[in-house]
């Protein structure tokens, strides 16, 4: 049997936490044969709700579950992690601006990226779902500096598995018939969904999104909007931002970067810009990648039209600026 891999969930008494602890003990994360023992962090004022949280997962008898440790302790709860998945902070609530979260999140960032830097294992993998959460990956990056890039990441997963849904919704197929949309930049209302290499599994054989759809309109318009308005319909319907399916976009996440992409398909993640498209190095940049043995690439050779470089710009803009505020937050 395989030794149990470790993984942190922080935010582990939040909503999101709540859909993503039993996927992650059910095997969902990284298949049915890997045993693992969760490490759930939060805070002292919720630390009854992770003691429920911590007796429903035991209760659940999931039989990959070695261990369950719960704590309030930032360096406890790091303590030989694998895998970290960094959901903890303060979420968007409706009317709050992104410069108000930043303030709240970017702070907790710095603080948990040197307790990772101290006691998770040296080869943990990185993924950062609080918001806003390219930023929180690129603090995580800069107070974390033994901490390898390749292994600090952010979700963008969940905006990928969006526009495959809205796509298969267009076209009426399965969404497992669409594959290789992408998603580039911020996880904000900049990002921007690109279908232009997108392509679905028809009866003749597979063919250009852009095509089957045959009304550009949509695609370069309707689309993109509604990918990218997405979450602010489910905080409106909910009144509470996406929670299971936030969950579920970082299993996928997780599982591909550590088992690996089926072959000619793509997925979106945030990952340290190498200066690919031109994007700026060093940012926390939403890309293409496929990956490999644990490691993932930025897809390359895509053709960038003007309307494409365009939002890809301002994306990496937004972050640069972001970045910059981040900075000044840590300095008030
Ligand atoms: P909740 O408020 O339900 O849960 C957050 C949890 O984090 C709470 O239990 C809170 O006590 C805990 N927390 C706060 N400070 C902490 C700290 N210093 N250490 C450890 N835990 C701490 O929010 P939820 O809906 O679960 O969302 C969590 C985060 O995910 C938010 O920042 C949200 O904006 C972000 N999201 C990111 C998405 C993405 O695609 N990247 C999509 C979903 C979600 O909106």
């Amino acid at each position: 049997p395989k030794d149990a891999v470790r993984i942190l969930v922080t935010g582990a008494a939040g909503q999101i936490g709540y859909a993503l602890a039993p996927m992650i003990a059910r095997g969902i994360m990284l298949g049915p044969d890997q045993p693992v023992i969760l490490h759930l962090l939060d805070i002292q004022p919720v630390a009854g709700s992770l003691k429920g949280v911590r007796m429903e997962l035991i209760d659940a008898a999931f039989p990959l579950l070695q261990g369950i440790l719960a704590t309030t302790d930032v360096n406890e709860a790091c303590k030989g992690v694998n895998i970290a998945v960094m959901i903890g902070g303060f979420p968007c609530k409706e009317g709050m601006e992104r410069r108000d979260v930043m303030h709240k999140n970017v702070p907790i960032f710095k603080a948990q990226a040197s307790a990772l830097e101290q006691h998770a294992a040296p080869d943990c993998k990185i993924l950062v779902v609080a918001n806003p959460a390219n930023t929180n990956a690129l603090i995580l990056k800069e107070f974390a500096p033994s901490i390898p890039v390749k292994n600090i990441t952010c979700l963008t997963r969940l905006d990928h598995n969006r526009a495959l849904s809205h796509i298969s919704e267009r076209l009426n197929v399965d969404v497992r018939d669409v594959k290789n949309v992408n998603i580039w930049g911020n996880h904000s209302s900049t990002q921007y969904p690109d279908a232009n290499y997108a392509t679905a599994a028809t009866d003749s054989g597979e063919k250009s999104v852009r095509e089957l759809v045959a009304d550009d309109h949509w695609i370069d318009s309707e689309y993109i909007n509604s990918v990218r308005e997405r979450g602010s319909e489910i905080i409106k319907a909910r009144k509470l931002s996406s929670a299971l399916s936030a969950a579920s976009a970082a299993c996928d996440h997780v599982h591909d970067w550590i088992i690996g992409t089926a072959k000619g398909t793509w997925v979106s993640m945030g990952v340290s810009s190498d200066g690919s498209y031109g994007i700026q190095p060093d940012i926390i940049y939403s890309f293409p990648v496929t990956c490999q043995k644990g490691e993932w690439s930025i897809v390359q050779g895509l053709k960038i039209n003007e309307f494409s470089r365009e939002k890809m710009d301002t994306s990496m803009k937004e972050l640069t600026r972001e970045g910059s505020l981040a900075y000044s937050c840590l300095n008030q």
